[in-house]
Order: C-alpha cells, then sequence, then structure tokens
C-alpha cells in the first residue's frame, strides 16, 4: 500500500498550526551549499516542509542537490518537479502535479507517464496536486516554460472550475501558483473562492514577499503558503521566522 505519511504529516500541520509553510529551494538559482544553513534550520524557523524544483534544470546536478538537502533537512523534503527529470531517489515525497490550468498535453499527462514508474521505483510518496497558473503580470519562467496560458486574475469563477476538476480526479492538493518571483501573487479574492468552493486544501505561490502577503491568503483559506525567490540565498533566518509566523495563525504545539 502506497505511504500518505508526508501528506497526513501536512495536514496534520495545517489543523494544529492554522496553516502550514513550504520553503521552496530552486538549485538552479544558486549552489545548494548556499541554502544548507537554512535547510538545517528550517524545523527551528517554523518551515513545516522543503520543496525542491525548478521550472529549467540549466546549472544544477538536481539529483545531487536534493541529496545534499535531504542530509541535512530537519523537515520533510518534497520535489516540486519542473520536468520527469527531476524524480530523483533521496526525497520523502512528490508533488505530482498536473498543470491542469493549461491545455498542453506535456504538461497534463505525458510528463506523469514519463515520471511514474521512476516514483514507483524509488519509493516516493507521491502526492496528486492540481497545478494552476494565475496570471501574475510579466511572462513568468513557468508560463513561458510549460507554453500555457495563465487563468485571468479576475476569472474567479475559472480558476474554481479548475479546482473543483482537480477535487474530483482525487487530486489531494490545489496549488494557485503566480510563478516564481511573480510581479503580482494570487489575489486575495481568488485565494478565498477557490477555498470554500473545494474541498481540497490549497496552496499559494509566487511572488509572496512578506508576512502581511502570507497571513492574507492564510485568512482567505489557503492550507500552504510557498516562498522561495524572495528568501534564495539570503540567509536571513530573523525574516524566515517573521513569515513562517504570520502563516502559523494558530497558538498551538507543533506535534
Ligand atoms: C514558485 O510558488 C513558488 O513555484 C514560489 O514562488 O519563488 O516567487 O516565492 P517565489
Amino acid at each position: 500500500m502506497q505511504s500518505s505519511a508526508v501528506y497526513d504529516d501536512l495536514i496534520r500541520t495545517r489543523d494544529n498550526l492554522g496553516a502550514g509553510f513550504l520553503l521552496l529551494i530552486d538549485p538552479d538559482k544558486n549552489p545548494v551549499s548556499d541554502f544548507l544553513p537554512m535547510v538545517e534550520a528550517a524545523r527551528d524557523c517554523g518551515v513545516d516542509a522543503i520543496l525542491v524544483g525548478t521550472s529549467f534544470t540549466l546549472y544544477s546536478d538536481f539529483g545531487r542537490a536534493v541529496k545534499e538537502i535531504k542530509s541535512v533537512s530537519t523537515v520533510p523534503v518534497i520535489i516540486f518537479p519542473g520536468s520527469f527529470a527531476q524524480i530523483t531517489p533521496d526525497a520523502d515525497a512528490i508533488l505530482f502535479t498536473s498543470l491542469i490550468s493549461g491545455r498542453n498535453p506535456s504538461y497534463l499527462i505525458e510528463e506523469q507517464v514519463k515520471g511514474a514508474p521512476f516514483v514507483k521505483k524509488f519509493g516516493l510518496e507521491p502526492i496528486p496536486t492540481g497545478y494552476m497558473l494565475i496570471e501574475s503580470g510579466p511572462l513568468t519562467s513557468v508560463q513561458y516554460l510549460s507554453n500555457s496560458m495563465p487563468i485571468p486574475r479576475s476569472k474567479h469563477d475559472i480558476a474554481c472550475a479548475h479546482a473543483l476538476a482537480a477535487q474530483y480526479l482525487g487530486m489531494r492538493l490545489v496549488y494557485l501558483e503566480a510563478g516564481s518571483g511573480a510581479a503580482k501573487p494570487v489575489p486575495v479574492e481568488m485565494v478565498r473562492a477557490v477555498s470554500s468552493y473545494v474541498n481540497t486544501p490549497v496552496v499559494v505561490g509566487g511572488g509572496l514577499c512578506t508576512p502581511e502577503d502570507c497571513a492574507a491568503r492564510i485568512e482567505a483559506g489557503a492550507s500552504f503558503v510557498v516562498i522561495g525567490n524572495h528568501l534564495e540565498g539570503d540567509g536571513s533566518f530573523g525574516q524566515l521566522r517573521e513569515l513562517t509566523a504570520a502563516t502559523h495563525t494558530k497558538d498551538s504545539i507543533r506535534i
């Protein structure tokens, strides 16, 4: 039977702390060694899991990066793949995403078919995730590379319909993605509309920078926020603590 230990742990965290904070590491942006102190301190800083992924593996040895991160991580390490080539054995789980807002078969099903046997072979826990790109200002890497159109920012009904389809297809997370470094994060009102429309836990990422950005999306119903770009190579633990504190809206003890 397929384990769902990492997913169950994320949901327990969401229930206990009000929401979860996921730190995204893109090994293509900076050498992994730059991130390792933050990875080691992750649990202490309030990070609930680490995502590792990139839209475009240009420079990094992705498998090695995951291995190094996992070797020092104090929280679960989850692959957030840009392609099936980023499926590597040393993580705890993988967001098994389908880019459901797009109509490009490569990211709807082809990459998944190529990757599934590796997920099984490596014993990774797959977390089925409906991945939705949301219009966010200038074109982002993920929009360009996936060759897919984002959902317009004001079209909450379209976002809700996609999220509900993800729920009915059995996906266990809905990820509203503005794209890494997005000029405009996913609108709070879209997060509110989607979160109240579906039962599937909602993840929000892309362009979030401040504790207020995180708190507003959690208040609107998101279960998890993701931040990468803003913390990359920065090493600012104080800032990380502020972001996680704003995300964990319930004052309870981590289990
Ligand atoms: C990107 O949602 C993530 O896939 C995080 O985005 O790098 O802008 O924080 P940022």
